[in-house]
């Protein structure tokens, strides 16, 4: 990954991003850092970028014109995206550091004394990002931030030691508190669950502490958490699908075998706090669970899953055809029935697709499902595919556009 860093103060990029852990990705060629000192393209012979403001006021602003020819200098793509660092903007995350990090190449323009003259930065930039409510004098330390956040994400810049498999910020919660040896220190016992060994003792105390820190600490964060639950059926191509995706979204997400009978005859409560997705498929419900099938069974549903698989093939009836039709009701019959019991509470609900084929077969199905849903009490919901043949990138991205809805209560 390279950053192009545009600032009158090279010095303060080199000093940071030439010591640790950064440091060391630059060295060992994970990530770039090219730093490009704008006075370099000043169109003035006294080398100066900046000059009064019009209209009056304290202090300078800087040209358009030298930003726009450092820009030019570095950007090799149309589509490269160009961040400035200001105050005046959203404030960053870590869905947006995470999506910033699936890019292959980024420029940050950092400004100073005022600011950047402002038809320059409507003409070439594509995301204000700001660090935190609070001014600096320049916007350097925000790209050292921005640098840092974003090189964790660069595949081979942390160890293992230095990674972990499921990021703090990822589920909007706080961490919760961790404990090494001795087990006593001043009198402090560690917490007896975590020498207990139970697993999933474990994971509930942590679950339940950092719900307690992010309401004690950051309780602007919890209005972003949501429980992930994720509704599969059909074939176990798509529980290998919901259970990549789910652990993209939370720490903390469970998976629901709608193929079991005694799943669809229970009544299922889901609240504001939940966010449910369900993997849709056309495949016909027809054994308590896979294992249990008769081979007779397996006969008859691999003759009619044709088109249910992830990746599978259009259907070769034509589309307005009787027994398409027949198929398409009795489809609609089947979704309903597997999920009647399913409660809401403006419940937020994505349907989950296996690519763009099978979003288009099962157009007709999810229209009726989804009005059947919002009578149910969800919320009407949203699209989005994801299958098992996605490279890693996509992956990511569907998951990071999934957060980002819930990052900005944007659903
Ligand atoms: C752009 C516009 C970023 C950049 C104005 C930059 C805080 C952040 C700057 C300014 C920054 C942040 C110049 C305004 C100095 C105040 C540089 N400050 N400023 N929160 N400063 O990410 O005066």
């Amino acid at each position: 990954m390279k950053f192009h860093v545009l600032t009158l103060f090279p010095e303060m990029i080199r000093n940071i991003t030439e010591t640790s852990i950064v440091g060391r990705a630059v060295k060992s060629n994970l990530i770039d850092v090219n730093t490009v000192n704008m006075r370099d393209f000043s169109v003035n012979r006294h080398m100066r970028v900046d000059d009064y403001p019009y209209g009056g006021g304290a202090g300078m602003v800087i040209e358009a014109e030298p930003v726009y020819r450092a820009i030019m200098s570095v950007k090799q793509h149309t589509d490269t995206r160009v961040i400035y660092m200001t105050p005046q903007a959203e404030v960053l995350n870590q869905t947006k550091v995470e999506e910033l990090a699936l890019e292959d190449e980024i420029i940050i323009l950092c400004g100073h004394y005022e600011g950047i003259d402002e038809r320059v930065l409507q003409e070439c930039v594509t995301d204000y990002i700001s660090i935190g409510d609070y001014v600096l004098t320049g916007g350097e330390l925000g790209a050292a931030v921005l640098i840092d956040a974003v090189s964790r994400f660069v595949p081979g810049v942390l160890s293992n030691d230095e990674s972990s498999q499921f990021e703090s910020h990822q589920d909007n919660l706080l961490e919760y508190p961790h404990y090494t040896r001795p087990e006593k220190w001043h009198g402090h016992s560690v917490p007896g669950v975590l020498l207990s060994g139970d697993h999933r003792k474990i994971e509930e105390w942590r679950l339940e502490k950092s719900k307690e820190r992010t309401l004690e600490r950051r309780p602007d964060l919890l209005k972003k958490n949501f429980a992930v639950h994720s509704l599969w059926y059909g074939s176990e191509g798509f529980r290998e699908a919901a259970g990549e995706l789910t652990s993209k979204l939370s720490r903390y997400g469970e998976l629901y075998d709608y193929n079991r009978r005694k799943l669809q005859k229970t009544i299922k409560y889901f609240g504001e706090k939940d966010l449910i997705l369900i993997f849709l498929n056309r495949e016909t419900d027809t054994g308590e669970s896979r294992g249990e099938m008769s081979p007779k069974d397996e006969k008859a549903r691999s003759a009619e899953k044709t088109s249910g698989e992830l990746c599978g093939e259009k259907p070769q009836t034509g589309k307005h055809s009787e027994e398409e039709n027949a198929k398409q009701n009795e489809a609609e019959a089947s979704m309903k029935e597997r999920f009647r019991n399913l409660r809401g509470k403006n419940t937020h609900c994505i349907f989950i697709y296996g690519g763009q084929e099978q979003k288009q077969e099962l157009e007709a199905e999810a229209e009726v499902f989804s009005r059947f849903l919002m009578k149910k009490g969800f919320r009407k919901p949203e699209e989005f595919m994801f299958h098992m043949d996605m490279n890693e990138k996509e992956k990511n991205m569907c998951a990071l556009k999934i957060r980002s809805l819930a990052d900005n209560e944007k659903f």
